[in-house]
């Protein structure tokens, strides 16, 4: 430091009367100024730290008494290496009129003589900084003080804002020197300043702007302050602003709060409808599944007889019957239809639960079907009744149009099993589909049918399962059970 103080002063320019003796004298009083601070360590600088935009005196006082007769004072300032004169009097005359305009500082000539050449700079800049040299023609040669300029800047008060986001906060501040050190607080004394990020950039003014992020998102209210410090000059300046839990966290909760539900209800109703498919594949109908259950758990032994006559399609019956409850199964043949005659070869009875049954009694093909063969029949079913329920039902297929004799023949057959079961027979009409339902339904009803269905029955080349017509049959069948139950109660009534 000393040294390169010295050395400027071996460059610097001399008085224009200065003799070469004079600069030889000047040269050694620089290497004694440079021994004696180096052996003494004593600080021959003065060294001045002025704030900018104050006023700052550098001074320069010596022993007026020695001073030359032309009392020559001049003024020296070096900045980055730019050295420049920038006082000069000589005769009380400023010699540097000339360029008054650019240069900085004044000193008071008319206090020369009390030994005061103090250099007076009005609002100090960072450009005033460096080194200044006041040097002073005395009788015996000349009178040199060195000092150093430093100016610090006091930077603006931080702006403090929020970004949009609500999760980051700016703070920034302007003209410091040098660089301001910037610190996050919360009101609750938390320092927030690990998570802040501080940038500097250096303004042609050679002043330091600052640009503080802190990126933090804030749950609760919070007093956020962002402080700027300017280290040498011991000061600082803060600013704070009020953080409440943003808008667009409330709207994000607000988003989440009603897209989860909805997500959830989409997904329950997603699964809901293939438990339902699962479901509805082995049950369809929910009405048809309540009669296969009433089925199912009638504790009664419950033969239903089906009476008719050959190709009147019964065994198709006993098949749709057996289809229509037995839901999870294939269709099969389980009444032998198709078959050609002796019809002794089918079984007997074809079961459908473990107390249920459907059997039937097949009657001659020709004319008097009936009357040729009932007491045998007759015999049986009276026997049958004091062990097991007969629900009865009358076969007849709607391509078969009735003549006189099978009508006779068939309200004989009514006649006799209401005098063996109480009640007349229901009526089934199989093969609605090819024949004329509506012609033989009021027949039979006319001959105290009470219930008399049609229907078109699965058959063993077309047999695919609909709950509309597996309901044809479980209603049935729920009937013919019913009806027994009926006859239960009435009997026992009538006991
Ligand atoms: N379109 C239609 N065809 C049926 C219906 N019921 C039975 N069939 C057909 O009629 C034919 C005879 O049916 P089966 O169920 O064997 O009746 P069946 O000839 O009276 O039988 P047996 O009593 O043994 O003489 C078969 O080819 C069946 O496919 C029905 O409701 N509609
Ligand atoms: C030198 O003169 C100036 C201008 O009048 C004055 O303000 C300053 O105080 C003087 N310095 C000293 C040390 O007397």
């Amino acid at each position: 430091m000393e040294l390169a103080e010295a050395l400027e002063l071996c460059r610097v320019s001399l008085f224009r009367t200065q003799t070469r003796l004079a600069r030889m004298k000047l040269f050694a009083f620089g290497l004694i100024l440079l021994v004696g601070t180096a052996l003494s360590g004593e600080n021959f600088v003065n060294e001045i730290t002025a704030v900018r935009c104050k006023d700052v005196w550098i001074e320069c006082r010596f022993d007026a008494a020695r001073m030359r007769q032309d009392k020559a004072v001049l003024w020296h300032h070096c900045h980055n290496d730019v050295c420049t004169n920038i006082q000069h009097y000589e005769n009380g005359v400023d010699q540097l009129q000339h360029r008054a305009a650019s240069r900085r500082g004044r000193v008071y000539p008319d206090k020369f003589r009390d030994g005061n050449a103090s250099l007076f700079i009005e609002n100090v800049q960072m450009s005033d900084e460096g080194h200044y040299e006041c040097n002073v023609a005395l009788t015996e040669g000349l009178y040199t003080k060195f000092s150093v300029l430093t100016v610090l800047a006091s930077s603006e008060p931080p702006q403090l804002t929020e970004a949009l986001d609500t999760r980051s906060f700016t703070c920034s501040s302007r003209n410091g020197f040098p660089p301001a050190l910037v610190s996050w607080a919360g009101g609750s004394g938390m320092n927030y300043t690990p998570d802040s990020v501080t940038q500097h950039t250096l303004n042609p003014e050679g002043l330091y702007d600052v640009v503080s992020k802190l990126t933090r998102r804030f749950t609760e209210e919070e007093t956020i302050c962002c402080t700027v410090w300017n280290q040498p000059l011991q000061e600082h300046k803060t600013n704070c602003t009020r953080v409440t839990p943003g808008q667009e966290t409330d709207d994000q909760h607000l988003l989440t709060a009603t897209l989860i539900p909805v997500a959830l209800f989409i997904l329950a109703c997603c699964v809901g409808f293939m438990i339902y498919r699962y479901l509805s594949k082995g049950r369809q109908n929910p009405a048809d599944d309540r009669i296969r259950k009433r089925i199912s758990s009638c504790s009664h032994h419950t033969v239903i007889v089906l009476i008719g006559r050959p190709h009147h399609g019964m065994p198709s019956l006993i098949n749709s019957c057996v289809f229509a409850y037995k839901v999870k199964e294939h269709f099969a043949n389980w009444a032998g239809a198709d078959k050609d005659p002796p019809h002794y070869a089918q079984p007997e009875e074809v079961p459908l639960t473990e107390r249920i049954t459907i059997t039937r009694a097949l009657l001659q093909p020709e004319d008097r079907f009936w009357t040729s063969e009932r007491d045998s029949y007759l015999d049986k079913w009276r026997r049958e009744e004091q062990s097991h329920r007969h629900p009865f039902v009358f076969v007849h297929s709607c391509t078969e149009m009735l003549t006189t004799v099978a009508k006779d023949e068939i309200k004989e057959l009514f006649e006799d099993i209401k005098s063996v079961t109480g009640s007349y027979p229901f009526t089934g009409l199989t093969k609605k589909n090819q024949g004329h339902a509506e012609e033989l339904v009021p027949f039979f009803h006319s001959l105290g049918s009470k219930r008399v269905f049609t229907f078109h029955n699965y058959t063993i080349q077309e047999h695919k399962r609909t709950p509309k017509r597996d309901e044809e049959f479980l209603d049935f069948m729920n009937a013919c059970i019913e009806e027994t139950d009926s006859e239960t109660v009435r009997l026992i009534e009538d006991v």
